[in-house]
């Protein structure tokens, strides 16, 4: 028996008769440093749900990730017995073609839909299939191909971006990707995920679980550096501290960037905890101040997030635009409460109706949505998609990309702001009393020796007054701690300099798009423990420090 498992076809970020431009394969580019120019990051993020489902289960699986037509077309000659598509609601008519195109040429094959889309009402009509996972797939495979589904989880080994990208400046992957759970309990009314999984589903359920990855990771690949995919990490304050105590037990030192909601992050108390545990970046939903969900209660934001930077943690706080209190005066109110807050990283998002979630619900039933907005549309970035009291589809694009430039212009770049929340953290260890805080100014060290390399390129590519101000600062603590800049600083700084002006005459030419490159991964049946899995053939996902992914960009 084979399965192939496959995410959508591209290109992506293209208006074609399957998709739309402002879907790019890209988070901080197309969600939070849009309105930023060069100094927007850009990356990408392979599918990571289809590699996790292929590392459990043992049905021998093919991934195939980023597919053009022509590579999707030509892999369904290989007579597989079953096909999953992987897809979210904005990309309903790629998976819709898909599976058209499996009845055609591959008919013997079965079709399993799987990812956010399927919470479409009625998708079980609009797309040809045999079987819809709906939820988490893990164990719906299990159970799907008869096999235990008791067994414990098999944690892949892989890198959480690829193609990465500063500046114009390749940043070899370095960060190793955790997956320690699905869904959350919270449940708000808008959030689609917490819906879509029913309740919090733990893949690793003990800090000493996450531990070990780590360790292995480190082992395996060098890596010490974690993207956690879980959508609220520190509910489960239990494991997290267990994870703690083990790292701080045994002298092992890892760093991760994770999602929390502002309440898990109240209960641990002590914010140093965060700092040993070794937290640099926190995506916080700071949402609204006029509707104020369970979660955020009592939250003095203010001083939540001025407090996480001086302690080197990088914030990106999230916010929704066009709630039902919002108007063409308190919509601004918000946009002012969230900017003041002066974190690194800013996401604002329209609200979005997605099945599943109580806010679909009642804008069903109350008859706001509106159905001439086709699902690639439905994105989040882009028009509204339900009828506003004060707000047309085209007024909440413009107030959408207004907020981001209002963000920018008042707090400057994320890159620098990030800069300066890590020189914050530096002198916070340094200067701490208790031992275990203050060897970790080793660790920010690192990081800021290289980023001292992007002030001269900064400088030169600079876009406004309060970017201007940070430079200034950013520059002076830099002497202060670190001295003058000597020889090395002057001639990386210098190459830092052309590649972003390469980057920069690139985008004004060619535009900026960036698509990943296709990636085929065989998967054999001795997948074991938690060793990336013996690979057949063809993979792209070679991890390498030496040759770092961008390499692999491909226009498609
Ligand atoms: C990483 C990510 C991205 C990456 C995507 C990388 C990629 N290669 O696809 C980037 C940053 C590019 C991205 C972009 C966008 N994203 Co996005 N993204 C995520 C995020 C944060 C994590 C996804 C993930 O890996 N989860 C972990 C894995 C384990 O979970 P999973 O993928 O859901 O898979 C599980 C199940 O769904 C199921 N499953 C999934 N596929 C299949 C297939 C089969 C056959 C089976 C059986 C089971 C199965 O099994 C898995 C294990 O349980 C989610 C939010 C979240 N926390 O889930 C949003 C999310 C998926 N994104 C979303 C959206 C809207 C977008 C954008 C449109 C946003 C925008 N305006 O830019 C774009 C679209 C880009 C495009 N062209 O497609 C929405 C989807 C909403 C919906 N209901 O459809 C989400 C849920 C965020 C949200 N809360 O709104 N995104
Ligand atoms: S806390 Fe965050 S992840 Fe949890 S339900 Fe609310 S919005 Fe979703």
């Amino acid at each position: 028996m084979k399965l192939l498992l496959t995410s959508v076809f591209g290109p992506y970020a293209v208006d074609d008769e399957y998709g739309v431009k402002e879907n790019k394969m890209e988070l901080f580019h197309n969600q939070v440093t849009r309105e930023q120019g060069i100094f927007s990051y850009r990356f990408n993020h392979r599918s990571q749900g289809l590699y996790f489902l292929a590392e459990n289960i043992d049905v021998p699986t093919t991934v195939l990730d980023f597919p053009n037509l022509k590579r999707f077309t030509h892999e369904l000659k290989k007579g597989y017995d079953y096909i999953g598509i992987s897809f979210i609601i904005p990309n309903f008519k790629k998976a819709k073609e898909m599976a058209r195109l499996i009845r055609q040429l591959s008919p013997e094959s079965k079709i399993i839909l799987g990812g956010h889309g399927v919470s479409i009402p009625g998708i079980e009509q609009m797309i040809d299939n045999d079987y819809i996972c709906k939820g988490e797939g893990v164990f719906y495979l299990r159970k799907l191909f008869g096999e235990n589904q008791d067994k414990p989880i098999r944690h892949p080994l892989g890198y959480s971006s690829f193609n990465r990208r500063v500046m114009g400046v390749p940043w070899a992957s370095d960060s190793g990707i955790l997956i320690t759970g699905v869904g959350c309990p919270n449940k708000c009314r808008f959030c689609a995920t917490s819906h879509f999984f029913g309740d919090y589903i733990p893949y690793l359920k003990s800090g000493k679980e996450i531990y070990d990855l780590c360790c292995h990771y480190e082992n395996e690949m060098g890596v010490t550096d974690f993207g956690v995919l879980d959508e609220n990490f520190l509910k489960m304050k239990g494991r997290a501290l267990e994870l703690l105590e083990l790292m701080e037990t045994n002298n092992r030192h890892f760093t991760f960037a994770i999602f929390s909601s502002a309440e898990t992050i109240k209960e641990l108390n002590d914010l140093d905890i965060l700092v040993r545990m070794g937290i640099s970046f926190i995506w916080i939903g700071v949402e609204s101040r006029q509707e104020i969900y369970e979660k955020n209660r009592g939250t003095d934001f203010p001083s939540l997030i001025s407090e996480l930077k001086k302690r080197g943690i990088s914030v990106l706080a999230s916010s929704i635009l066009f709630l039902e209190k919002h108007d063409k005066k308190t919509i601004w109110e918000d946009v002012d409460f969230v900017t003041a807050l002066e974190p690194d990283y800013l996401q604002f998002a329209s609200l979005g109706p997605i099945p599943g979630t109580p806010l679909y619900s009642d804008y069903e039933k109350a008859g706001k949505l509106n159905d001439e907005i086709p699902y690639e549309s439905q994105h989040g970035q882009g028009e509204i998609w339900f009828h506003h009291e004060f707000f047309t589809g085209d007024e909440s694009r413009d107030f959408l990309r207004l907020a981001f430039e209002i963000d920018y212009n008042r707090n400057g770049a994320s890159m620098l702001r990030a800069i300066k929340t890590a020189l914050m953290g530096y002198i916070y260890c340094k200067e701490h009393k208790d031992e275990k805080i203050n060897k970790l100014a080793s660790s920010f060290e690192k990081r800021l020796k290289i980023m001292r390399y992007f002030l001269v390129a900064a400088t030169i590519f600079v876009q406004n007054r309060k970017s201007e101000d940070l430079l200034k600062e950013i520059k002076g603590l830099y002497r202060l701690y670190f001295g003058r800049p000597g020889i090395r600083i002057v001639a990386s700084s210098t190459l830092v300099f052309l590649l972003s002006l390469k980057e920069y005459i690139r985008c004004r030419i060619s535009g900026d798009k960036i698509n990943p490159k296709t990636s085929c991964t065989v998967y054999d049946e001795n997948k074991t423990g938690h060793a990336p899995a013996k690979i057949k053939k063809e993979t792209v996902y070679v991890p390498s420090k030496i040759l770092p992914d961008f390499n692999e960009q491909a226009g498609q």
